[in-house]
C-alpha cells in the first residue's frame, strides 16, 4: 500500500482548485449544486500509478504504488501522467490497434485516449470491445486509459477520465457525470483555459501545436509559444501540447510549457511503434529534466 497517499487525499472539486489553481477565481458553475461532488467513485478500484520521471530509459516503471482508495487524482501525478500521451482510435493504426498500442505501452506510453472517431470508425459492441481492450492493456503497463467524448463509453469500461474539446458537451456538465475521474479539455486561449479550469478540468490539451493532417477540424496551428503564453498568463494547470509533434520537436513543446507531447501519427504511422514511443520519451524526459534545472538557477 502506498505510503504516500496523502499526496491525492480526497478532496471536493472546489476546495482542489482553490488550493491548486489559485489563480482562477472560484465560484465556477461546476459542482456547487452537489451532482459529482461526492468523493465516492463507486468503482471497484483505482488505478492511479507513480510514474518515475527521473527515469530517461523510456520504459515505464515497474514497481508501480497501486492506489486502491477513491479521490481525485493530483496535479503532479497528472503531469507525469502526461509526459508521452497516445491519441488512438483503429482508423489511425495501419494495423491492429491492440499491438499498435502494446507496443507503445512498451516504449512509454504513460497515457492512452481512445478517439474512435471518423469514416471506418467502430461503433456498437465493436467499439465497447476494442475500448475494454486497450483499457486493459494500459492499467497492465502502469498507464492510464482515457476516452475521447464519450461519457457512456468512459463510465461502461470503467476508464480514468474523458477528454472533450471545445465544441463537445459542457466541461461542467461532464465533470458532474464523471465524478472524480480526470477530466481533459482542448483549449487554446487564456479564456477557454481559465473556463475550462472553473469547470473542473484537470488538464488542458494545446494545440495543434505544428500543422497535423491526423484532425481535418483542427483549429489554427498555434505554434509552441502558445504554451508560454499560458503559463505567462498564469495558467498552472497540467498542459499537454498535441499537433505535428514529432521526436524532434518534442523538445521545443517541453521547453515551452508542456507537461508532456500528445500524438497521433508520430507512433501510430511509425513503423515501429515501441521505437517511436522510445524515441519520443527519451526526448521529453531530458527536456523535462532540463526545464526543471534551469527553473532552479545556477548553482552557486
Ligand atoms: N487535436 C489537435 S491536433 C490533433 C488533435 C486530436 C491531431 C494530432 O495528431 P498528430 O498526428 O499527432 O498531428
Ligand atoms: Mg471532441
Amino acid at each position: 500500500m502506498n505510503e504516500n497517499r496523502t499526496s491525492r487525499e480526497t478532496k471536493t472539486y472546489e476546495t482542489f482548485t482553490r488550493e491548486i489553481h489559485p489563480e482562477v477565481e472560484q465560484g465556477g458553475t461546476w459542482g456547487l449544486d452537489g451532482i459529482g461532488q461526492s468523493n465516492n467513485r463507486n468503482r471497484k478500484e483505482v488505478k492511479f500509478n507513480s510514474v518515475n520521471q527521473s527515469s530517461l530509459d523510456g520504459g515505464l516503471e515497474e514497481n508501480r504504488d497501486h492506489f486502491e482508495e477513491h479521490g481525485r487524482v493530483s496535479s503532479e501525478q497528472i503531469r507525469e501522467y502526461l509526459q508521452l500521451y497516445l491519441v488512438v482510435g483503429s482508423v489511425n493504426c495501419k494495423e491492429d490497434p491492440v499491438k499498435v498500442v502494446r507496443e507503445a505501452l512498451e516504449g512509454g506510453v504513460t497515457l492512452v485516449q481512445f478517439r474512435e472517431k471518423g469514416p471506418g470508425s467502430l461503433t456498437g459492441a465493436a467499439k465497447l470491445e476494442l475500448a475494454e481492450r486497450l483499457r486493459a492493456l494500459c492499467h497492465s503497463a502502469g498507464a492510464l486509459f482515457i476516452v475521447n467524448d464519450d461519457v457512456e463509453l468512459a463510465l461502461a469500461v470503467d476508464a480514468d477520465g474523458v477528454h472533450i474539446g471545445q465544441e463537445d458537451e459542457a466541461a461542467d456538465r461532464v465533470r458532474a457525470r464523471i465524478g472524480e475521474r480526470i477530466l481533459g479539455v482542448s483549449a487554446i486561449t487564456t479564456e477557454e483555459a481559465r473556463s475550462a479550469i472553473r469547470q473542473g478540468a484537470d488538464y488542458l490539451g494545446i494545440g495543434p501545436i505544428y500543422p497535423t493532417s491526423s484532425k481535418e477540424d483542427a483549429r489554427a496551428v498555434q505554434g509552441p509559444q502558445v504554451l508560454k503564453k499560458l503559463r505567462t498568463q498564469g495558467i498552472t494547470l497540467p498542459l499537454v501540447g498535441i499537433g505535428g509533434i514529432t521526436a524532434e520537436r518534442a523538445a521545443e513543446v517541453v521547453s515551452a510549457g508542456a507537461d508532456g507531447v500528445a500524438v497521433i501519427s508520430a507512433i501510430t504511422q511509425a513503423d515501429n511503434a515501441r521505437n517511436a514511443a522510445a524515441a519520443l520519451k527519451s526526448k521529453v524526459l531530458r527536456a523535462l529534466a532540463s526545464s526543471s534545472t534551469a527553473s532552479q538557477g545556477p548553482e552557486v
